[in-house]
């Protein structure tokens, strides 16, 4: 009997050794990154190299749209192991049948504990102590010695209220005693709000009223910009800002003009509009601490998202497996009668 041939996965980052040796038992895996090699792949490298591919490991990069489906005809299945997916073209990939799967709930609570610990860093200025101290500076002791902003019992506002936004409203309310105030498109309902502790507000009641304001919005034409210089206008000079959501959904231009005015007193940014390129004035600020976009980053999220993922491509590529694909975003591209909704 002929036994036919196991389609074939891109995997474009670089990734566990042990997520690819579990790929490879489904599947013919093609990793050129290996564990620890990143390619920044041009769409005409990343064309090429899916001629033939039925799968494709990604995580917050490159770009997947209609241009590059269009010239991989063969792709069935592109699955990323970030939660955030503004860099798949998700309905170009519906209308050419294409699996796409992002990577939720298993970084959660890591990329809470991020936000929160960059909230702090930000307000009681950390990463500007550390400097001072490496520099030689500490030579007195003074009452306002890189003094801060307090995070106990301060307003919390979260704009953007999904997963990752609960979790830090958790953190905040239970945690610090933080009154939590909190805007999102969509209110959450009232039962949950209570459990939080978090009051819905509208968002220029939240941009004046926060002293530590965390940014959590997925990224998507409609959050381009969300703050910008009339945004910052709103908020208290004693105020802070910090960004785990995406480069774009703040303005970083005016951003850094408002820190530099000294019109909020710090901001802490994991994210940056044209990363890992950043805006060069943010560097030449003592009140910004700046994090490599590394919120979800423990060795355990990062391998549980990998794992993730490659159970979507498993159970995309691998019918055999009688299995649909965990945290599929487009589930409706495939035809599967019987089959269960997630790997056991
Ligand atoms: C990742 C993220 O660092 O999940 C997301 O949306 O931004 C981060 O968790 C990144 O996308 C690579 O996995």
């Amino acid at each position: 009997m002929m036994t036919r041939p196991k389609p074939r996965v891109l995997v474009a980052i670089p990734v566990f050794a042990e997520v690819l040796t579990g790929l490879a038992r489904h599947v013919e895996v093609d990793a050129p990154c290996g564990t620890d090699q990143n390619i920044e792949w041009t769409a005409e490298a990343l064309v090429a190299r899916l001629q033939g591919v039925a799968g494709l490991l990604v995580a917050g990069a490159p770009r997947i749209d209609a241009a590059l489906l269009s010239a991989c005809p063969d792709l069935r299945a592109v699955c990323s192991m970030a939660v955030g997916y503004n860099n798949i073209d998700l309905a170009a990939c519906t209308a050419a049948g294409v699996l796409v799967s992002n990577a939720p709930d298993v970084l959660t609570e890591t990329t809470a504990d991020f936000g929160f610990a960059l909230m702090m860093a930000t307000a009681r200025r950390i990463t500007e102590s550390e400097h001072f101290l490496r520099a030689g500076r500490w030579t007195h002791w003074s009452y306002d010695l890189l003094a801060g902003a307090d995070v106990h019992g301060a307003t919390l506002g979260v704009l953007g209220m999904g997963r990752i936004g609960q979790a830090i409203a958790r953190r905040g309310a239970l945690g610090f005693g933080m009154r939590v105030i909190y805007h999102n498109r969509s209110r959450l309902d009232p039962a949950v709000e209570q459990q939080l502790g978090a009051r819905w507000v509208d968002k220029t009641t939240l941009l004046r009223e926060a002293d530590h304001l965390v940014i959590v919005v997925p990224y998507s034409a409609a959050s381009h910009h969300l703050v910008g210089a009339a945004e910052l206008a709103l908020m208290r000079p004693t105020a802070t800002l910090t960004n785990i959501a995406r480069g774009g959904v703040v303005d970083d231009a005016a951003l850094a003009q408002a820190l530099r005015e000294r019109r909020i007193f710090a901001a802490g940014l994991d994210v940056f509009e044209g990363e890992p390129a950043l805006h060069p004035e943010l560097l030449t600020l003592p009140n910004v601490v700046l994090t490599p976009h590394i919120a979800s980053a423990s060795l355990p999220t990062r391998r549980a998202m990998a794992e993730l993922a490659v159970s979507n491509l498993i159970a995309v590529l691998d019918p055999g497996t009688g299995l649909l694909p965990p945290t599929a975003l487009n589930p409706q591209v495939l035809d599967r009668p019987g089959a269960t909704a997630s790997l056991p």
